[in-house]
């Protein structure tokens, strides 16, 4: 270090001073353009020190908070909405039968097992994971993702019954859900990867009543990565976006206005439901399971006559169309159900889930930053 030119030092040392004063984002941003601008291989080695601080700091548990249980009010739809207006989520026990999720994780522990993802065997519906975590987009993520996508289980868990009704009675007798269906394969032992802070608005646009419903697949406690929820963070309007690893690779950048609320999260239940509208701020937790992976499912509702995106009539991630994912089922009557339904087709706005320039960069930098923390993890 002692080469480097007196104003290469001078910023160098406040981007210290940023990030010792814990302004990481700021911090951070200074030395990526000095370590950059500079070419010094020890000033990016330090950069990427810091990005891996950073990643330890943004994937340490936040201070949670009990979620409130809205079963009391189920069957009064003015509360339930009253409730879902206040704190921006409703909390639900027991909603869909453990049958129907137990057939989904039967099927989807069968693909991953195939795959080498977790063991066989008796304990395969455990889902113990047996290789590196794996992150999507990666060809290994794509090659199960697109055999789980096409799972009639999959699609149709979100018609359920009790489920639907659930809905309807939240948003109006008109609730529907998207075919874009969602399954999260989440590894232990990767907290770099959890789905970061975000909201869904970004992603889906459309409706900002459009609410999804989070479900996880077994039981799923805090420490095994179960969802959280930053309450009344709904009421702040559409945030900013900055890169990350985990699902979606973007975080909401979260101001000052939001530093007073408070994260919820609880020990979930098979059956449990978790519903938030498209500008409530989510994350996952860490997946601190000693060894399985956390296994869910997540769908979008809205009323009908109300805008959507052509991306929520799509398949997740596009790789396929309908009738390639239809090929195989038992049933024709989900086929293309939403032909039937009134919506107003809207453009997607590809400037509100745009990344900052600089992002390119980020990402080899978190991605380098990530597997030193896992290497160095398994080397203990
Ligand atoms: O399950 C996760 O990790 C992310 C879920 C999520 O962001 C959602 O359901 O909108
Ligand atoms: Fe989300």
């Amino acid at each position: 270090m002692t080469t480097l030119a007196p104003e290469v030092a001078a910023e160098v040392q406040k981007a210290e001073q940023l990030v010792a004063r814990g302004e990481y984002d700021a911090g951070i941003a200074l030395m990526q353009r000095v370590a950059r601008a500079s070419g010094s291989q020890p000033l990016m080695d330090r950069l990427i020190e810091m990005r891996m601080q950073d990643l330890e700091r943004e994937s340490a548990a936040p201070a949670l908070h009990s979620m409130r249980e809205s079963n009391d009010v189920l069957s009064d739809e003015q509360a339930l909405r009253a409730r879902l207006d206040e704190d921006g989520y409703l909390f639900l026990r027991g909603i869909v039968p453990v049958d129907r999720l137990l057939h989904l994780r039967d099927q989807i522990t069968s693909i991953l097992a195939e795959e080498g993802w977790i063991e066989g065997g008796e304990r395969r519906l455990l889902a113990v994971a047996s290789g590196r975590p794996c992150r999507e987009g990666q060809p290994r993520f794509f090659r199960v993702h697109d055999r789980v996508v096409r799972l009639e289980a999959l699609h149709a868990l979100a018609h359920e019954d009790s489920l639907l009704r659930l809905m309807q009675t939240v948003l109006g007798a008109t609730a529907f859900p998207h075919p874009l269906s969602i399954v999260r394969l989440i590894f232990p032992d990767s907290p770099e990867l959890s789905t970061p802070p975000h909201q869904d608005y970004p992603n889906n646009q459309g409706s900002a009543d459009l609410t999804a419903a989070w479900i996880p697949l077994a039981d799923c406690a805090v420490e095994d990565g179960s969802l959280a929820v930053l309450e009344g963070s709904h009421r702040f309007g559409v945030l900013p976006l900055r890169f990350h690893l985990g699902a979606g690779n973007r975080r909401a950048v979260l101001h000052e206005e939001l530093a007073s609320l408070r994260w919820v999260g609880a020990d979930f239940a098979a059956g449990d439901v978790l519903l938030f509208p498209s500008l409530t701020v989510h994350r996952a937790l860490a997946n601190h399971n000693a060894s399985n992976m956390r296994l869910s499912v997540d769908y979008r509702y809205q009323r009908e006559g109300e805008a959507l995106t052509p991306g929520c009539l799509q398949p997740h991630f596009q790789r396929m169309d309908w009738d390639e994912i239809y090929r195989g089922w038992q049933s024709d009557k989900l086929k293309y159900y939403w032909r039937e339904k009134q919506f107003v087709e809207v453009p997607w706005n590809p400037a509100l889930h745009d990344l900052p320039p600089e992002h390119v960069d980020e990402a080899y930098e978190k991605e380098l930053a990530f597997n030193l923390l896992f290497n160095r993890r398994r080397d203990l």
